[in-house]
């Protein structure tokens, strides 16, 4: 069974080397250099270039490299063929550690620090209980629910928000568009960890900005068109929201020009917020290959009629 990978962030070497530790020699090989199409039975893909997988005749499986697989999905070419998405330890570990940290940076006011220095002003905030601060996620799949169980630990007020609804403890949820806006109404951190189907993109709009208690602060990790860039601008010129962070962006790499760059309440980050690490991730590839081979159920296989 020839592996086709493709990936411009992911280290090719580094999981040829994991996926032969556990699997023996493997006929791995590397987009551009696909070999004769017809051998190919498995993509591991972050982003093909669209049409790509169609012209494997005997493609058997698709398994993204990330948890998103909206560009995949956004392919009308795509092959239908089963199409697993990324469930790993490392991704994660590595999203709780980085909402975490984006939501201790603002619970501690290192925001407003940062804009003191620069105006050599000496003004002490004193720190609130982590508890007066009010997280509010959206989404409660793998990595919601991994970041929710951490905030709840560190003490902080957290609520939840998904499609259908979920019972967790420590957490209050909500679901569906009707629990929406009194979810958002009590958020003074929003962390956006949906998925982009066409029912999340543009989510992050204006009137999602209005719902929240003013001076609250949104944080995208989901997706870049989860956001309608001009909306949030507007709020935080109009001082209706604090701040913002973003890690995802409709166009990456970000273009130089775009506003976000230089704006005085963005932070923003180059799409890091979580990683998929190969030592741990390609126990999950190899099982789901040893799925396909013994024709059991695969792991993590999208709904493509959901949307992820
Ligand atoms: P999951 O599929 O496990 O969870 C998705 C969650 O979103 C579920 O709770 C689901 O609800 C909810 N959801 C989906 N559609 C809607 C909707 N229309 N309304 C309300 N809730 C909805 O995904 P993961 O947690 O693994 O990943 C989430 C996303 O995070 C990825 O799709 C990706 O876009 C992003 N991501 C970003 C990374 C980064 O580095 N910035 C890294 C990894 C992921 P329900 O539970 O009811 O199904
Ligand atoms: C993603 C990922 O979906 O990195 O963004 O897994």
């Amino acid at each position: 069974m020839a592996i086709l990978f493709i990936s411009d962030i992911d280290d090719p070497q580094a999981w040829q080397r994991e996926l032969s530790r556990r699997l023996g020699p493997i006929d791995f090989r590397v987009w551009p250099e696909l070999g004769d199409p017809a051998e190919i039975e498995v993509a591991l893909v972050w982003r093909p270039p669209p049409g790509l997988l169609a012209r494997l005749p005997r493609l058997r499986l698709i398994q993204a490299l990330s948890a998103g697989v909206d560009a995949l999905l956004a392919d009308p070419t795509l092959p239908d063929v089963p199409l697993c998405r990324m469930v790993d330890a490392s991704l994660t570990t590595t999203m709780v550690e980085f909402v975490t940290t984006v939501v201790l940076f603002f619970h501690r006011d290192l925001d407003h620090y940062a804009r003191q220095q620069r105006a050599a002003i000496w003004r002490q905030r004193p720190p609130q209980p982590a508890a007066a601060t009010r997280v509010g996620l959206m989404g409660l799949g793998v990595l919601g629910r991994a970041v929710a169980e951490r905030l709840t630990g560190l003490g902080f007020t957290v609520r939840g928000w998904s499609r259908t609804r979920h019972a967790l403890e420590g957490v209050t949820t909500f679901a569906g568009a009707d629990g929406l806006a009194p979810f958002l109404g009590g958020c003074d951190i929003l962390i956006c960890l949906l998925p982009l189907t066409p029912a999340t993109e543009g989510i992050l709009d204006a009137r999602l900005f209005a719902a929240l208690p003013p001076g609250a602060v949104v944080v995208n990790v989901g997706r870049g068109r989860h956001l309608v860039a001009q909306d949030l601008l507007d709020a935080l010129d109009r001082g209706r929201l604090r701040a913002a962070w973003l890690d995802v962006f409709a166009d990456e790499p970000l273009p130089p020009d775009h506003p976000f760059w230089r704006h005085p309440r963005i932070h923003l980050t180059p799409h890091v917020a979580a990683w998929t690490h190969p030592e741990s991730a390609a126990d999950v590839v190899v099982d789901n290959l040893r799925r396909l081979e013994a024709g059991a159920p695969l792991r993590y296989r999208v709904d493509r009629r959901r949307g992820y």
